[in-house]
């Protein structure tokens, strides 16, 4: 006779917080969310910690390098993903790794033959003044001058005027060397008086350029995830197939940390995987695991060695699994049922593995909930595939402002290592959607706008750290009659097409 789990499994939007005493200290400002990624023993500190609990999801349509570097600069950190050629991937990783903050590389490079007129179009454009001119006109050729709105009026000059005539040349130019500190950069720029300084390599090669401003901003984020030698963290997915090829190169790239990518991770290819890494690198290659959605799946990643444990099945947005396997766990129920398991394991062991919740997060106070439920950190794809740094298109649909955003076990990503159970080279049959998310400007204003509510939920709380809101956090069930009282009720809510009149 088949087992069978006492109970329904719930999902997040079917439990709610009950406040607990909130004392004056409790405010936003003095909540850490500082939160362990990798396992560590009794009494240690884990030696990753994230400085928000967010991460990317390991997918195409989500974390490409310009996620990497936005969400690290936050605190958070991506995942790159795995769906590609080893080399593609570890490419990317590099590119997060040789990204020096504060070091722009030019989007509006001019050559000296462009015309007045053409720099004028390429500003309209760009929006960008600052134009350095290289020989063939990329932003890595040799650096022949720089253009600046200071040196064209366009209401005078004839506008075919070429710009070797008016650009700054490279003689009366200062410039950094590639070695510059970004904060010898940054005086080099007040000592003379300069918007931005361009950086050059040995053969007069332009490597980037700091600008005033963007080191103002590298200063106020003091979340950044930065390595050792200051370059931003990034994590990278790899599969249970070709890992001997892979993680080499990834790690190579230097990638900080991995996860294996896998829609069912309570199997034999996990730990020939974990197994591998630690005959190969010992400890000194971090790998996260999963997902999983019991207890039996968690303790057996946590024994294989996985550095964290991912749980979720079937939750994500995108995702189908569920109707096409029939596999999967409410999300809530899994999280919390993995989550006693690790405190178990804890107590038993002494080793502490984090656990991530990855998938169904759609509201803002899930990821309050997913923390209460004791949650180390969440992985999310939905949220982040809405934002200028996800790598997707933004498309118009019916007049909205949408980014596309597709599952890795759809047609489109096709990403058959992560269904993987052995068979065929191929995803047999589909199970994931593609699909349009509505479209959220910046990750900095909408990360900081989705913290600051789950710094404001956990003050409620009486909690000024996540390890303190899952001591004393306190939910409840509620009953789908109670799910309607929650929303706007009994009321015509306004809306701006209405037409009103007033007697
Ligand atoms: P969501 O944040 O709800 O969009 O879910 C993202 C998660 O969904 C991923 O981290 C992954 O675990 C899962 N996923 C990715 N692709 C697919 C699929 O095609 N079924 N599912």
């Amino acid at each position: 006779m088949a087992m069978f789990f006492p109970g329904e499994s719930h999902t997040f939007s079917e439990y709610l917080l009950v406040p607990g005493y909130s004392s004056s200290e409790c405010i936003p400002a003095n909540v850490s969310l500082k939160t362990p990624l990798v396992r560590f023993k009794r009494g240690e500190e884990s030696a990753i910690n994230l400085n928000i609990p967010m991460v990317s999801a390991i997918m195409q349509s989500v974390s490409g390098p310009d996620m990497a570097v936005s969400l690290a600069t936050e605190g958070g950190l991506s995942f790159i993903y795995g769906s590609q050629t080893p080399e593609q991937e570890a490419a990317m990783v590099k590119a997060v790794k040789d990204h020096k903050a504060g070091f722009v590389e030019s989007d509006s490079t001019l050559t000296p033959d462009m015309t007045m007129e053409q720099v004028m179009a390429l500003k309209e454009r760009t929006g960008h003044s600052t134009m350095p001119v290289t020989d063939d006109g990329s932003s890595r050729g040799r650096l022949l001058g720089i253009v600046t709105s200071r040196d064209y009026r366009p209401s005078r000059d004839d506008h075919s005027k070429k710009v070797s005539e008016f650009m700054t040349p490279r003689e009366k130019l200062i410039v950094g060397d590639k070695d510059i500190t970004l904060k010898k950069a940054n005086d080099v720029i007040w000592d003379n008086k300069l918007n931005a300084l361009p950086v050059v390599d040995d053969n007069d090669h332009l490597v980037g350029i700091v600008f005033r401003k963007d080191y103002d901003s590298h200063k106020s984020n003091p979340n950044e995830m930065l390595d050792a030698n200051k370059r931003y963290m990034v994590g990278a997915g790899i599969n249970t197939r070709d890992y001997a090829t892979r993680v080499p190169l990834l790690v190579e790239a230097g990638a900080d940390v991995l996860c294996i990518d896998s829609s069912e991770g309570f199997s034999e290819w996990q730990k020939r995987t974990i197994e591998w890494i630690r005959a190969n690198y010992g400890e000194s290659v971090r790998v996260g695991a999963g997902n999983v959605v019991d207890a039996d799946g968690f303790r057996f990643l946590a024994d294989c060695g996985a550095d964290f444990v991912k749980v979720g099945i079937g939750g994500g947005s995108i995702c189908i699994t569920r109707e096409t396997k029939g596999i999967g766990r409410g999300q809530a129920t899994a999280l919390i049922d993995v989550c006693r398991a690790r405190d178990e394991y804890f107590e038993e062991t002494g080793i502490y593995v984090p656990v991530c919740s990855d998938g169904g997060i759609v509201y803002d106070y899930h990821m309050t909930l997913a923390l209460a439920m004791g949650a180390d950190f969440m992985m999310l794809g939905r949220y982040f595939a809405r934002f200028d740094e996800s790598p997707t298109e933004r498309v118009n649909v019916n007049g909205q402002y949408m980014k596309e955003y597709w599952g890795e076990g759809s047609a489109r990503a096709r990403n058959w290592q992560r269904y993987d159970l052995g068979g065929a080279q191929k995803l047999a049959f589909v199970e994931g959607v593609d699909s349009y998310v509505p479209y959220a400007g910046s990750l900095k204003d909408g990360v900081n706008a989705t913290l600051y509510k789950i710094k404001s939920t956990m003050c409620n709380c009486g909690a000024l750290t996540i390890k303190e809101l899952q001591d004393k956090a306190r939910l409840t069930l509620v009953s789908s009659t109670s799910i309607v009282e929650g929303g706007a009720h009994d009321v015509v809510v306004k809306d701006s097409q209405q037409t009103v009149s007033y007697n």
